[in-house]
């Protein structure tokens, strides 16, 4: 999703479980040991270490397509109309106590696409920490998609003070306040769920950790476009989460080697 690799979540959605796959491969094409000497065993042995050195090269150049998952979504999600802009008073009206133009521009709304159903089917492939930062008075992103189990970081990049906390039942924590000089402190979100993310300094500030139960998620661009890849195939629920208010969902059936189209709302 961060810093998603930053560890985007389309960036983890591009990355395939390696060991999982590679298991895959080898059942697909299971090691031979041919007999040295037999009519068409395998020259290998024979030719030059730089000649082997470049097919094992060659072959793991094509690894990456052998290992290219068997299905695929993509689509659109179709965002509602923008709520009405500031009154007048523009930014010192919204933020109280803060400088005009001190404040980073609110975040352009997303929506987190995930497909639930298929958990435990591949191993995670959320990052072993991922962050939601604190940056020019806002969080980035404001909504941050997680598979369960995953440690998550919240820098400090401005040169003030933040108290960053949360009430929800999901995830409950305070980590106190510290500067952007400091370490900044992690949490583990073990339980799939809505985690709104508040500021005590700072009213306006509020982001959402989306905590899930599945390694298959990504998150649209800002136009709603998306595309799940390295999906297995079958029969599971595609959800579209806009926010704590609105959120779409979808049956979905993935053949093998397809992608299949769909968009938000259904
Ligand atoms: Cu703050």
């Amino acid at each position: 999703m961060p810093t998603l690799p930053e560890t985007s979540p389309k960036n983890v959605m591009a990355n395939p479980a390696e060991r999982g796959h590679t298991q895959a491969v080898r059942q697909r094409f299971p090691r031979t040991t041919p007999s040295s000497g037999a009519p068409g065993a395998c020259r290998l042995p024979a030719m030059h270490a730089k000649a082997r050195l470049f097919l094992l090269g060659t072959g793991l150049g094509l690894l990456p397509a052998l290992l290219a998952g068997e299905c695929a979504i993509e689509g659109k999600v179709q965002f509602p109309p923008a709520p009405t802009p500031a009154g007048p008073g523009g930014a010192a009206c919204r933020y109280p106590g803060m400088a005009p133009g001190k404040v980073g521009a609110p975040a352009v709304p997303v929506a987190v696409v995930y497909l639930e159903g298929a958990a435990g089917t591949t191993p995670s492939r959320t990052p072993a920490v991922a962050r939601l930062e604190q940056r020019q008075f806002q969080f980035v992103p404001v909504v941050l998609p997680v598979m369960k189990g995953t440690q998550v970081e919240f820098p400090n990049h401005d040169d003030e003070y933040h108290n960053v906390l949360s009430y929800s039942k999901t995830k409950e924590f305070d980590l106190g306040r510290y500067l952007k000089s400091e370490k900044p402190p992690t949490v583990l979100f073990d339980k799939p769920g809505v985690v709104e993310v508040n500021c005590e300094i700072h009213q306006h500030m509020r982001a959402f950790i989306l905590v899930l139960d599945t390694p298959y998620f990504t998150t649209t661009g800002t136009n709603g476009s998306f595309r799940l890849e390295d999906l297995p195939a079958g029969r599971y629920t595609l959800k579209a989460w806009l926010g704590p208010k609105l959120n779409w969902s979808q049956p979905v059936e993935l053949t093998e080697g397809a992608t299949r189209q769909a968009q938000f709302p259904p």
